[in-house]
């Protein structure tokens, strides 16, 4: 069984007892669309906190999740993004809500949605953006969750890989679309895919996600892509500002 089929069946049990969510402060976030739009001039980082992956294993447990989330917001990215899923990332709904009362930029909610109830919970915990991946859950499945998540008042980064899975995106009006360098069936990671799927600017906001090891790795998605989600790379130095910087 690939990683997306075994994941979206613990996804399945997960939905029907999720943890209930600590008390968080409630704050409007700024749009990261509006952000990134009015701003077009430079590349708007989304720094991960991530303690782990299936594809990697440990990345840094021991991380002080609040200070990485200051650390974060010190180095000047654009947003936050962080991994909820318990099982397999070892994150859960709880470190967002706790990053939720020290940071007050747009926060996005990474984990494998498939149920009206996690969009509520991402926002209860704090969340202003959602994850959905095109290729979790049906055309379907996904018209509605998104335009659940919208009513809710939250923004969407609608992740996809293929050309297939961008049309998909495209014909649910995404606003933000995210460009997953790593295939979640084999874990293959190459910044190729998002050269490949590279479109001209247009009213759509594409983030490419992981696999950015330094300015380099960014360099080759310019001027296509307006966002880049990094999260092993910035978990892992000490100084995640110099590490945007340099
Ligand atoms: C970050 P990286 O290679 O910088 O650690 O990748 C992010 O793109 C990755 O965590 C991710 C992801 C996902 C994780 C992208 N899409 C969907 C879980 C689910």
């Amino acid at each position: 069984m690939d990683f997306l089929t075994k994941i979206l069946t613990e996804k399945q049990h997960e939905i029907e007892s999720l943890d209930p969510v600590i008390e968080t402060v409630k704050k409007i976030r700024p749009s990261f669309y509006e952000g990134v739009k009015k701003d077009l001039a430079t590349i708007h980082i989304i720094g991960e906190i991530k303690r782990a992956s299936p594809s990697k294993g440990i990345i840094n447990e021991a991380v002080d999740i609040l200070e990485q989330a200051k650390k974060y917001e010190q180095a000047g990215v654009s947003a936050i993004s962080v991994l909820t899923d318990p099982i397999f990332f070892k994150g859960h709904i709880n470190d967002l809500a706790a990053v939720a009362t020290v940071v007050d930029l747009p926060i996005l909610c990474k984990d494998f949605i498939i149920d009206e109830r996690q969009i509520i919970r991402a926002k209860q915990a704090g969340a202003s953006i959602v994850l959905l991946i095109v290729a979790a859950v049906s055309q379907e499945r996904l018209n509605k969750l998104y335009q659940f998540a919208t009513e809710q008042g939250l923004e969407v980064l609608v992740e996809v890989h293929d050309a297939s899975e961008l049309q998909r995106a495209q014909l649910l009006g995404a606003k933000i679309i995210g460009v997953n360098n790593r295939n979640l069936k084999t874990f293959q990671v190459s910044i190729e895919t998002s050269i490949q799927l590279k479109q001209a600017l247009g009213e759509t906001v594409f983030v490419s996600e992981s696999g950015f090891k330094n300015r380099q790795d960014i360099k080759k998605i310019l001027p296509y892509y307006q966002g880049v989600l990094i999260g092993e790379t910035l978990m892992t130095v000490s100084d995640p500002m110099k590490k945007i910087k340099e």
